[in-house]
This record gives C-alpha cells, structure tokens and sequence, in this order.
C-alpha cells in the first residue's frame, strides 16, 4: 500500500518534472475527479422522457430511421451535454424557462444543448401518427390572428424555408395573447432573452437537415409540407391555454 503510493508520488513527481507542468493526463484524471464530486450532489431537475409513440408511428410523412437517429442520439446527446454542462453549477436548480431568461450569461454548452433538450422534448410532443385535429375555437383563434389557416401554413413554412443553415420554425404567444411566428437559428428558440422575437413556443418544427435528410435530402420544402399532417393540434392549444391563463 505504502509502496503504491510512493510510486504514486514519484511518477506525478516525473511527469511534472519531465514536461515542467502537470501532464495532460494528470489535469484530465483531476477533470473527471471533479465531474464525479459534482455529479453526487446533482439535484436531477430534468428527465430524459419517452419518445410518446413508436418510431415508425408518423411514417410516411417522417421515417422510422430518422426518428430513430433523431430520438435516441441526437436528442439523447443535447440532454447528456446539457447536464454535464450545468452538474455541479448553480444552474441546476433553476427551471429551463429560467435558464433561457438569462441564456445570455451561461456558457454556449448550456445554450446549445439546453435548447436542443427543450426543443426536442417540443417538437415530439407536438406530432402524433396523421395528427390531431384542432378545435372550432382554437381554429377561430388562428383565423382572426392570421387570416386564415393557409396563410398560417404559408408563414409558417416560410419561417422554416428562410431559415438559413440549422435552426427553428415555431408558432408561439406573447405576454399580450397575440400570436405569432418567427425562427431562430442553431438550437436557439423564442424563450431566450437573446432571441430576436420572443415569446412562448406553441408549436416547434426542426430544420435541421438531421430531422429530414434521409427521406426528403435537399428537398426541406417537402418535409416541411409533410410535418403539417402530423401535427398535434390539441397539444397546441392545450400550450396556448396554459400560456393564457398563467397570465
Ligand atoms: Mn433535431
């Protein structure tokens, strides 16, 4: 035992004399010492949740090998990152609506991966196998804000066109009860004190190529005119409820 640790001390005492600093492998070893200790005191505020149907369930509009991908890796990987990226700070005991009011002081890994979490966990919840169909009222609701329910299908599928590179399309309210539609770029989205227009997120679509390239490639406008036949309608509302009355 005595003479493990002395050897210990004289292959530390090597390494820092040979390089006249501490070896890379020492500072990697006190890393992940460090990401141990934290990850004890970790209050896990947020859960990876189950994808809520299976993954060939909205075929033929989005394909159970991109569903796949898209769920179990990149998905699984921005929830990992993110708590890798907030164990042990004080940003684990906050709210993700509370992280992203303040997104602009926190690392781009909290960014980045906090919002590809929460979007995500959005963008699932916000489809069903051949959709469901909105109610009278909310139908109503749409109506008077945008016209119609095409010209809402229109500027909606612009916002997911225009995007340039990765990023966004949603449908959200505003503190006033308005609705309205933006995009936003990388993992970003409209709860983010550094989103351009800022709102709650009603309903999300991914543009990124990951969500759609394996059956549409190139071709977003399709995958973007597919997406409208599998969105959750009463989830939709049933956020913009919420929204409302938390007012
Ligand atoms: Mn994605």
């Amino acid at each position: 035992m005595k003479k493990s640790f002395i050897t210990i001390i004289m292959i530390s005492a090597f390494s820092f004399a040979s390089s006249g600093q501490p070896s890379n492998e020492i500072i990697h070893h006190k890393k992940q010492e460090k990401m141990e200790t934290n990850k004890n005191t970790n209050k896990i505020n947020f859960e990876f949740k189950a994808l809520p149907y299976a993954y060939d369930a909205l075929e033929p509009y989005i394909d159970k090998m991109t569903m796949e991908i898209h769920y179990s890796r990149h998905h699984k990987a921005y929830f990992d990152n993110f708590i890798k990226a907030i164990s042990g700070t004080p940003i684990e005991n906050l709210t993700l609506n509370e992280i992203f009011a303040g997104i602009s002081n926190y690392p781009a890994a909290v960014r980045n991966n906090g919002g590809g979490y929460y979007n995500h966990e959005l963008f699932w919840d916000n489809m069903a196998p051949n959709g469901v169909k909105m109610s009278e009222n909310f139908e109503k609701k749409l109506v008077a804000q945008f016209g119609s329910l095409e010209k809402l299908k229109e500027e909606f599928a612009n916002a997911g066109m225009t995007r340039f590179g990765s990023g966004w399309a949603w449908l959200n309210v505003d503190g006033k009860g308005n609705l309205f539609i933006s995009s936003t770029p990388n993992q970003d989205n409209p709860l983010m004190d550094i989103a351009e227009k800022k709102g709650t997120p009603l309903l999300a679509m991914d543009v990124w190529e990951h969500a759609y390239y394996l059956k549409y490639q190139n071709k977003r406008a399709d995958y973007i005119n597919a997406f409208w036949n599998v969105i959750n309608w009463k989830v939709v509302e049933e956020r913009y409820e919420k929204s409302i009355n938390n007012k």
